[in-house]
């Protein structure tokens, strides 16, 4: 049995080892740590819905959202309640757990604020876990999300430290870091984790990770997105990069934080079914479902289905939703 004790110390050279590690040795120490956790085949399933798009007064380099970017996206001002609540009992519907709101603000107003938090309270009411991605926000305002019941918040890193001026100039890794720490006190569950494929290196992948895994305690849920590349932001056109390290980043986030979700997220639209196998094989154990992210294509659901049935992959059953076993594995 590998043995697995939950660490907050990784320096960046023991994990720049574990990137260096064979392929082979690298996957099989993830998978045995990942057995250890979890049950190896089941996958959590979230679904997402921009409940605010476009416009953002940020300038994120690969965002489809931000004002600062001349992109197609059609901006959309924040979602009536109904239409939120008629989505989520799709989501619900279609077996997801989790129903996940982004809007694309700075951060939110305390009057947006509270229409978000009649959303959150609709979904729960449905039996979903919810889990919203607002921008930065305020230690108050972080408590008021915990009053309302908000099980998750979502909020990546996105890169590491040294790259991440290439990235986002608007704000700071600081900042990231204080609104993870305004959340964590406030007792609700964190969801981040970053993207790939921004250009960055292999010791910025590292560093992120590194980052994510020195947070006391670890992220309960760390998304790891593959650049959607959009037409008209910085990003478009980065070096894309290599499905092997990919699944090796993977890897290590599960061997860094083994008892966290690990979510194969964005990009999954241009991966492989075989690279995606590899990925869930490494240590991911959730996914986004559904047929769009944010504002981009997401994986076709009879497609996520039937690679579900091929693996012998259930998604996690929990005490609210019941999943269609019999369209998973016809
Ligand atoms: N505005 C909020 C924020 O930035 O925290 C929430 C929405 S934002 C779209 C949520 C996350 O989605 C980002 O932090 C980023 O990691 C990821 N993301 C956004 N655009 C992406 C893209 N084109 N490809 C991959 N991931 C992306
Ligand atoms: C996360 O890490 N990925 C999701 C979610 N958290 C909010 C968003 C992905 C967005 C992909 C690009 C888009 O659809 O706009
Ligand atoms: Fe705005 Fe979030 Fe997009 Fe950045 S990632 S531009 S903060 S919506």
């Amino acid at each position: 049995m590998t043995q697995s004790t939950t660490r907050h110390d990784w320096t960046l050279d023991e994990i720049r080892a574990l990137f260096e590690t064979s392929f082979n040795d690298l996957i099989f120490q993830a998978h045995s740590i990942h057995r250890n956790h979890h049950n190896p085949n089941e996958v959590q399933i979230s679904s997402l819905l921009s409940i605010k798009t476009g416009a953002c007064a940020e300038d994120c380099g690969y965002c489809s959202q931000s004002a600062h970017h001349k992109t197609e996206l059609e901006r959309e001002r924040l979602l009536p309640l109904e239409e939120v609540i008629a989505k989520a009992e799709t989501a619900k519907s279609n077996g997801s757990s989790r129903f996940c709101m982004g809007a694309a603000w700075r951060n939110p107003t305390d009057k947006n604020l509270e229409k978000v938090i009649e959303m959150i309270q609709a979904v729960k009411g449905l039996g979903m876990e919810t889990c919203v991605t607002l921008g930065m926000l305020t230690e108050s305002q972080s408590q008021r999300l915990k009053d309302a019941g908000l099980d998750y918040y979502n909020h990546n890193l996105d890169t590491s430290p040294e790259f991440y001026g290439n990235v986002i100039t608007t704000r700071t890794f600081q900042d990231r870091l204080d609104t993870l720490s305004h959340i964590r006190d406030a007792g609700i569950n964190i969801c981040s984790g970053g993207i790939l494929g921004m250009g960055e290196t292999s010791t910025d992948r590292a560093s992120m990770l590194q980052q994510l895994a020195n947070l006391d305690p670890h992220p309960e849920s760390v998304p790891i997105n593959m650049l959607v590349q959009i037409e008209g932001t910085p990003l478009h056109g980065a070096e894309k990069i290599d499905p092997l390290e990919f699944v090796k980043s993977i890897a290590v986030a599960r061997i860094l934080m083994p008892a966290s979700q690990v979510r194969l997220s964005a990009g999954r639209h241009e991966m492989s079914d075989e690279m995606q196998a590899l990925c869930f094989f490494a240590g991911a154990n959730s996914i986004f479902y559904g047929e769009k992210l944010l504002t981009t294509e997401n994986c076709e659901t009879n497609d996520d289905l039937a690679l579900f049935s091929r693996l012998g992959i259930q998604p996690t059953a929990t005490e609210q939703t019941e999943f269609k076993a019999s369209a998973c594995h016809s």
